[in-house]
C-alpha cells in the first residue's frame, strides 16, 4: 500500500502534490478533482486511490484495476492556455509516464495518438483528460492516469483492445513509490516549461507509435483515412489522404482506427 506520507517525503516537486489526497477506495479521483476544481482547489492538488469503484475512461467506458494493482491518479492544473490547447497538459502527461516507466524500469513505452500509453502496441496506461472552461478560457483541467504496475491483465474484463502491465512485461513486480514519485516529478519539471512558453510537441512527436501508420478517423463528418504523417504545436494529427491531401484531425474530437485497436476521446 502507499501512504500519503511515504509519497509526501519522497517527492521533490515545485507545484504537483502540494495538496495530495491518497483513498483507498474511491468512486473515481476524476469525479474528486472535478468537485475540487469546482470548489476552488488549488492547481497542482493530486488525488490518488487504490481501487476505484467507477473508474471512468472516456465517452462512459469503464476502467478497470484491481485493488493496489496500478496507478491511479488524477492531477488538477489551472494552465494559462485556451480550451483548444489543452492537449498539450496530455501531451506533458503522457511524456512523464514514458520518462517515469524508463527510469524505474528501462522499459521503452510510446504514446498511441492521442491519449494512449503502449508498450510493444498493447496499452499500459489512458488518459482521461476533462476541461472546466470560464468565458473563453480554460478554468481548469483535471488529468486523470490509470497506469498498470503489477497486474495479471488477463484478469481484466472486456478490453477493447490488447493490454498490458509493467509487471507482465518484466516477469517481476514494480516498485510502485519510486514510479509514482518519478511520474509527478516528470510531469511537475514539464509544466514548469510549459507555462514558461516550451512546446512539448517535438518530444511527444518522437514517441508517438502511430506515425507513419494507415490510420481511419472518424468523428463528425465522413470518415478520414490516410497516412498519420504528422502532429501539430496542439496535438492534431495530420494525415495524407490518398488523394494527397494533408488533413488535420483535432485530438478532442475523433475516433481512431488503425489495424484492429481502436479509441475514442472525450470533446475537450
Ligand atoms: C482511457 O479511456 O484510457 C482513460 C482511462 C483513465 C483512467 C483513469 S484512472 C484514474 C482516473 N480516474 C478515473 O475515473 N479515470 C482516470 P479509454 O481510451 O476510453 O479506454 C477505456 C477502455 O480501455 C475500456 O473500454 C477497456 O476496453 C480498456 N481498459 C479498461 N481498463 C483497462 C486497463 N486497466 N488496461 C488496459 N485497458 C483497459
Amino acid at each position: 500500500m502507499l501512504s500519503e506520507a511515504t509519497i509526501t517525503s519522497r517527492l521533490h516537486t515545485q507545484l504537483l502534490g502540494r495538496v495530495l489526497e491518497y483513498h483507498a477506495h474511491i468512486d473515481s479521483t476524476n469525479t474528486r478533482a472535478l468537485a475540487l476544481a469546482r470548489g476552488g482547489a488549488p492547481e497542482g492538488t493530486v488525488i490518488l486511490a487504490e481501487e476505484q469503484t467507477q473508474g471512468r475512461g472516456r465517452l462512459g467506458r469503464r476502467w478497470h484495476a484491481p485493488p493496489d494493482s496500478s496507478l491511479l491518479l488524477s492531477l488538477l492544473l489551472r494552465p494559462p492556455l485556451l480550451p483548444r490547447q489543452a492537449q498539450r497538459i496530455t501531451m506533458i502527461c503522457s511524456l512523464g509516464a514514458i520518462e517515469a516507466v524508463a527510469h524505474t524500469t528501462s522499459l521503452e513505452a510510446q504514446v498511441k495518438w492521442p491519449n494512449d500509453i503502449v508498450i510493444h502496441g498493447k496499452k499500459l496506461a489512458g488518459v482521461l483528460c476533462e476541461l472546466g472552461a470560464r468565458g473563453q478560457e480554460l478554468a481548469y483541467i483535471v488529468v486523470g492516469m490509470g497506469l498498470n504496475v503489477n497486474l495479471d491483465v488477463a484478469a481484466l474484463p472486456e478490453l477493447l483492445a490488447p493490454a498490458t502491465s509493467l509487471s507482465a512485461e518484466l516477469g517481476a513486480p514494480v516498485d510502485r513509490l519510486e514510479l509514482l514519485v518519478t511520474l509527478l516529478e516528470a510531469i511537475d519539471r514539464r509544466y514548469a516549461r510549459l507555462i514558461a512558453g516550451w512546446s512539448p510537441r517535438d518530444e511527444w512527436r518522437d514517441r508517438l507509435a502511430t506515425l507513419g501508420q494507415a490510420v481511419t478517423i472518424r468523428g463528425e463528418g465522413e470518415p478520414i483515412t490516410g497516412i498519420a504523417e504528422d502532429v501539430d504545436a496542439d496535438g492534431s494529427l495530420c494525415v495524407r489522404t490518398p488523394s494527397g491531401e494533408l488533413r488535420t484531425v483535432i485530438a478532442g474530437d475523433v475516433t481512431l482506427r488503425t489495424g484492429h485497436s481502436s479509441s475514442d476521446t472525450n470533446k475537450p
